[in-house]
């Protein structure tokens, strides 16, 4: 299995590039946000609570989200991996990721994080708040909020993959596909890299 996680502040084109990703690798696209703005438009209860949070661009619960992923990988059993957009976003969602996947006898392969600044970030958001229908993306204040509560909250997850040597980051200004030629270029050298090691293939046996 290959298990990617995509990472960067809100507007660094995770899901941009997870579209892409996802064709080229054969890959099931995992996308927190994605997930909670079905139960929005669904009208759940969980739905109704986060739409409060991420109007206001914060996070929502961990339980939630953690919750969320455990059931979209036991429907996706056959998966030949996942890309992972906008989770982990805590420490703690993390941890629950590296949890939920020795259940399911696989792992994470490794994090690319795209790196973008704080204007260039505003600046593709409200433009997508354009069209997007999206309350979050068409309030500078909110979307300053959401890059404030990756600074303080889920930056820190970087470090968590780098102390397993499984981070990875990459400039996240340019051409959307010279960034997805860069990303592919990662993967790629991760797949060689772990198909030459004989503990890499029998590692998900084992796990
Ligand atoms: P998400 O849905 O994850 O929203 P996002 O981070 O804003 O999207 P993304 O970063 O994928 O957008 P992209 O760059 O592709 O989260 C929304 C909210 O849900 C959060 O604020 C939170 O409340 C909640 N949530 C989600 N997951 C959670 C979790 N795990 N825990 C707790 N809460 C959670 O695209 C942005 C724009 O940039 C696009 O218009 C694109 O066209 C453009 N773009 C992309 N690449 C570009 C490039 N290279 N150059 C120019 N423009 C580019």
């Amino acid at each position: 299995m290959l298990n990617i996680v995509l990472f960067g502040p809100p507007g660094a084109g995770k899901g941009t590039q997870s579209q892409k990703l996802i064709a080229q690798y054969n890959l099931v696209h995992l996308s927190t946000g994605d997930l909670l703005r079905a139960q929005i438009a669904e009208g759940t209860e969980l739905g109704l609570k986060a739409k409060q949070l991420m109007d206001e661009g914060l996070l929502v619960p961990d339980e939630v989200v953690i919750g969320m992923i455990g059931n979209a990988l036991s429907k996706n059993q056959q998966a030949a991996g996942f890309i992972f957009d906008g989770f982990p976003r805590t420490v703690a969602q993390a941890e629950s990721l590296d949890q939920l996947l020795t259940q399911h006898h696989t792992q994470v392969a490794c994090m690319i994080a795209l790196e973008v600044g704080e204007e260039e970030l505003v600046k593709r958001l409200l433009e997508r708040g354009k069209t997007s229908g999206r309350i979050d993306d068409q309030d500078e204040t909110k979307i300053r909020r959401r890059v404030q509560v990756y600074n303080t909250e889920t930056a820190q997850v970087a470090g968590y993959y780098a102390g397993q040597q499984k981070f990875h980051a990459l400039n996240g200004i340019g051409e959307i596909e010279a960034i997805y030629t860069q990303i592919c270029t990662l993967i790629d050298q991760h797949k060689a890299a772990d198909a030459e090691t004989p503990a890499a293939a029998t590692r998900e046996v084992q796990a």
